[in-house]
């Protein structure tokens, strides 16, 4: 049997330090910044990557996939409505088509393979890092405040540390049903954020993608953000309209980076 090298610990702590720290420095600025790795922001930042733009992906949690881990109601089998199921076919994710129109896959399988796609095309990941707050100049979006999650929930009082800024001349609020991001522009009294409406499955996947865009200068709206924001229906436990929102916001993106 082949013995591990010889390596030990201080040259395991210099090479993280010494890697993140590269990568950190290089994404201060970048094309674009993603919050949230749900599946709107991985596809979003799998298609801006692949275009050979700078993306990085602001994620609190120290995983990605937002909710696509599991379908609903606890149970791992993610829903995807007609034409959804695209995405599921580049990914060479396996389903099953139960009804015409429905498709149905294992959300573990769908969701490794969505994240190993964003991983491979190029985006790069900053987890456990929760935006803050946004850098706004002269009446446009140009920037992410961000802190270490674990220090972003703190009481001010047990940890006053300052955050940190990185650059883009885009970003995107993937956060999901909180709409994160733009709520730092509502607190600032800058926009009005509608709620989310009642589900209406029917109804509410075409117009998250139809209203999928910017909304506010710099800033880019995309997943279940959008009902959010917009105060459209929810959706429940179907996916479709997030890989479709994401390709949206990754197009809005690339023009404006034309
Ligand atoms: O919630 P999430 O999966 O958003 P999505 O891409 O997809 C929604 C579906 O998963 C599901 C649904 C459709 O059936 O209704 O909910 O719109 O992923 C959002 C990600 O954003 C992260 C959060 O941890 C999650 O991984 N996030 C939220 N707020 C912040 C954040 C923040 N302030 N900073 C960093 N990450």
């Amino acid at each position: 049997m082949d013995k591990f090298s010889p390596v030990g610990e201080k040259e395991i702590t210099r090479a993280i330090v010494s890697e993140f720290t590269t990568e950190f420095n290089e994404y201060v600025e970048s094309d674009c910044i993603i919050v949230g790795g749900g599946p709107s922001g991985l596809v979003a930042g799998r298609d801006i990557a692949r275009a050979g733009k700078k993306v990085v992906i602001i994620e609190r949690n120290n995983y990605l996939g937002g909710g696509f881990w599991s379908g609903g109601y606890l149970m791992p089998k993610v829903t995807v409505r007609h034409p959804g199921e695209k995405l599921l076919d580049e990914l060479n994710v396996p389903y099953k088509v139960v009804s015409e129109g429905l498709a149905v896959c294992d959300a573990p399988y769908a969701c490794a393979s969505l994240i190993a796609a964003a991983c491979a095309a190029g985006v790069r990941v900053f987890n456990m890092t929760m935006l803050e707050d946004l850098v706004v100049k002269e009446g446009k979006v140009c920037g992410a405040v961000i802190n270490w999650s674990p220090v972003a929930s703190l009481p001010r009082q047990v940890a006053a540390l300052d955050p940190v800024a990185i650059e883009a001349p885009v970003l995107i609020d993937a956060t999901g049903h909180d709409a994160s991001v733009v709520k730092k522009l509502e607190q600032r009294g800058l926009i009005k954020i509608k709620g989310e409406g009642a589900l209406w499955i029917e109804k509410s996947e075409d117009l998250i993608v139809e209203n999928t865009g910017e909304c506010f200068p710099g800033l880019i709206v995309t997943g279940m953000a959008v009902g959010a924001v917009y105060g459209l229906p929810r959706m429940g436990p179907t996916f479709g309209s997030m890989f479709l929102s994401g390709e949206a916001a990754a197009r809005v993106v690339l023009e404006k980076l034309k």
